[in-house]
C-alpha cells in the first residue's frame, strides 16, 4: 500500500497545482516560429483513433481517486467515445455522481465526496503507455464555455522531484486552453509550456506564449503537437512550429499521456469572476454542456531512435 499512498500524495500535490502558474509570457501573444514538421524521420508507436463507441481501456486509465478537481470534480462518466471521438464532457449536475471506488477504497482513500457541481473528467496512459522523446500529437475540438481548461498534456513522477533541473521529469503541456471569449487576454488563444520541481516553491517552469489560431478551436478541429528530443521541445500548431523549450534541461525520461477538462476554481467550487465558469449561466444556450472532442492521439519515435 505504500506504493498507493505515494501515488495518491502525487496526484493531490497535483491537484493543486495551478498548471500555467508560470507562464510569465502569457501577457505576450507570439508569432509562429513557422517551421514544418518533418513527420518523415518518424514512426508511429502508438496511437488511438477512438473508432468504436467504448474507450480502450488497454490504453486509458482514470484518475479515479482524485473526485474533486479545481472549481469541479472529475467522474469517468463524463468521459466516452462517439463519432469516432473521444468526447469529455463537462456540465453542471445538481445530483452528484456516484463514486464507484469509495466501497472498496475509503478506508484507504480520502475521498473528497461528490456534491452538486460542475463535472468534468480526464484520462491519461500512467501505466499503459509512456514513451521518451518522439513526436505527440492530438487532433482536436476545445470545449467552448467560459472557465473551461482543456488540455493535452504529459507527466511523469519524476517532475515532483525537487533537484533544480528537468531532465528528471518535466510536466510538458503541448497545449492547454483557458481563454475562451476572454477578451482580456486573448480571444481564443492556446498556450503551451513545460513545469518541473513539484508545484510548491521551488516549482519552476517555462511557456511558449500563447498563440492564435488561423481556425476557431472551439469549432474546428485543429492539430497541437510536441516534438520531444534530447535537446528540446518544440511545439506546433497544425504542423507549424510556435516555439520551442529547454528551460531547465529536457526530461530524458519516459512520459505518460493525458488528456483533461478542468474547471477554473478551487475546491470543488467554481470561480465566478471573468475567468470562472460561474461568470456565465449553466443553461445549455450558453454553451453548457461543452464538450472537448479528440478525433486522434498519435506518437511517433525518432527513426533513429527505433
Ligand atoms: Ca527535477
Ligand atoms: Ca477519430
Amino acid at each position: 500500500m505504500k506504493l498507493l499512498k505515494k501515488i495518491i500524495a502525487l496526484f493531490l500535490a497535483a491537484a493543486s497545482a495551478a498548471a500555467p502558474s508560470l507562464c510569465l509570457r502569457l501577457n505576450m501573444p507570439r508569432v509562429p516560429r513557422g517551421q514544418a514538421l518533418d513527420l518523415s524521420q518518424f514512426t508511429m508507436t502508438w496511437n488511438d483513433e477512438f473508432d468504436g463507441d467504448t474507450l480502450d481501456t488497454s490504453k486509458w486509465g482514470f484518475t479515479w481517486w482524485e473526485t474533486m478537481r479545481k472549481g469541479g470534480y472529475w467522474h469517468e462518466d463524463m468521459v466516452s467515445v462517439r463519432d469516432g471521438n473521444l468526447v469529455i464532457r463537462a456540465e453542471y449536475l445538481d445530483e452528484p455522481l456516484e463514486n464507484r471506488y469509495y466501497e472498496q477504497w475509503h478506508d484507504k482513500i480520502d475521498f473528497d465526496p461528490y456534491k452538486p457541481g460542475y463535472y468534468t473528467g480526464e484520462v491519461n496512459t500512467r501505466g499503459k503507455f509512456e514513451q521518451c522523446y518522439g513526436y505527440f500529437e492530438t487532433r482536436c475540438i476545445l470545449p467552448a464555455a467560459t472557465g473551461l481548461w482543456s488540455a493535452f498534456w504529459m507527466m511523469n513522477e519524476g517532475v515532483y522531484q525537487i533537484d533544480g533541473f528537468g531532465d528528471d521529469g518535466t510536466e510538458v503541456d503541448v497545449f492547454e486552453s483557458m481563454y475562451y471569449k476572454d477578451h482580456w487576454r486573448g480571444v481564443d488563444a492556446v498556450i503551451g509550456g513545460i513545469h518541473y520541481d513539484n508545484y510548491g516553491p521551488d516549482s519552476k517552469g517555462d511557456s511558449i506564449g500563447k498563440f492564435f489560431l488561423a481556425n476557431d478551436p472551439y469549432t474546428e478541429y485543429n492539430t497541437y503537437g510536441l516534438e520531444w528530443n534530447p535537446d528540446e521541445y518544440i511545439f506546433y500548431i497544425n504542423g507549424v512550429e510556435c516555439d520551442r523549450l529547454s528551460t531547465g534541461g529536457v526530461s530524458d525520461n519516459p512520459e505518460h499521456l493525458i488528456l483533461s477538462v478542468e474547471i477554473a476554481g478551487k475546491d470543488g467550487v467554481a470561480y465566478a469572476d471573468r475567468h470562472g465558469v460561474d461568470k456565465i449561466t449553466k443553461t445549455p444556450e450558453k454553451n453548457w454542456p461543452a464538450e472537448f472532442k479528440v478525433d486522434y492521439v498519435r506518437v511517433y519515435q525518432y527513426n533513429a531512435y527505433l
